[in-house]
């Protein structure tokens, strides 16, 4: 099925402007509704603030869509319960089923490459749980690591959410060859918090840089890169209030007995409530960073 592109994109690209993918999930599935078309409607505009052009990405009655209109993002936000959560394998699926869905950051990707776009800005990404109590391991491996892995496209985000297992998910974004960029620290950020206490392996500061080595790792690499960005310092969690509603949501977990892709949602459900939106006004603000950092990056390798 060929994609289908908001006109503003295809001229975009077209014309080799800078354009930044942006995903559905985190805002049909991340976000308490009401407050996802706002946080939609704020990364357009910095994104185009920064001089490039946004595309949301969703797949719609069967279409995998390359920018969304304002009414295409008002049915991904307020539709969101209906609307599946497409990882990459679900892709195919949903495309010859007519479906509708928000696209993952692996889904995201895999769709925005095809489109010829070059850099992707989310909040968090994908990574490895935490064992269930009792289990040593787990399987439980975001899709978004395999295809960061396979997909040559910039991913800016906060790092990945304290929930994971932060440092086996950096272990398997080294054993799969993608470059891990701290933006302007030392620290790979745990999404709330601008430290997760395990380091980066390459400092980078400035967008000319972060172009500068894109570039030079697609000359010998096919795989993604990830600019980890930690939200910025006026709207990071305190970090005993962050490590007590963790603490909390692994206990809740451990009672409801929740498995699987219910994991996340219960855990954040806690955050968000136990928290009084602060964990909500974090996520956005690093998210709407990272937005305008990425279209930064664009920006320069258009140039
Ligand atoms: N992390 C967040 N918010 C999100 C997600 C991750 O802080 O909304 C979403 C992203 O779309 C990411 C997906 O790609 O969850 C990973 O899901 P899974 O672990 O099921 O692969
Ligand atoms: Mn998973």
């Amino acid at each position: 099925m060929a994609l289908t592109f908001a006109p503003e994109v295809a001229e975009a690209l077209d014309a080799g402007r800078p354009v930044v993918a942006l995903e559905s999930t985190l805002l049909a599935h991340g976000l308490p509704s009401g407050r996802n078309l706002t946080l939609a409607r704020g990364l357009g505009d910095a994104i185009r603030a920064q001089g490039a052009v946004p595309a949301t990405i969703a797949v719609l009655d069967g279409a995998p869509t390359i920018g969304l209109s304002p009414d295409q993002l008002g049915r991904v936000c307020t539709e969101s319960t209906a609307l599946a959560k497409l990882s990459a394998r679900d892709l195919g699926p949903a495309i010859a089923l007519g479906r509708s869905g928000a696209t993952t950051v692996a889904a995201t990707s895999v769709l925005a490459h095809r489109a010829g776009i070059r850099v992707f800005a989310t909040g968090g990404l994908g990574g490895v749980h935490l064992p269930a109590p009792g289990d040593a391991t787990t399987w439980d491996v975001s899709a978004d690591l395999g295809v960061l892995a396979t997909t040559p496209l910039l991913v800016v985000c906060s790092g990945v959410k304290s929930v994971l297992d932060i440092a086996a998910t950096l272990e398997v974004l080294e054993a799969r060859s993608v470059p891990v960029l701290g933006y302007r620290t030392d620290d790979f950020p745990a999404f709330y918090l601008r430290s997760s206490g395990h380091p980066v392996p390459w400092r980078v500061d400035d967008p000319g840089t972060v172009a500068a080595t894109v570039l030079a790792h697609r000359e010998h690499a096919t795989s993604g890169a990830v600019l980890a960005n930690p939200v910025p310092p006026e709207h990071e969690m305190e970090r005993t209030l962050h490590d007590r509603l963790l603490a909390e949501g692994l206990d809740r977990l451990r009672d409801t007995g929740a498995s699987g892709s219910d994991v996340t949602p219960v855990l954040l459900e806690h955050f968000h409530t136990a928290s009084g939106g602060i964990s909500v006004a974090t996520n956005e603000a690093l998210v709407l960073a990272n937005a305008t950092l990425a279209a930064q990056v664009a920006v320069t390798l258009s140039a």
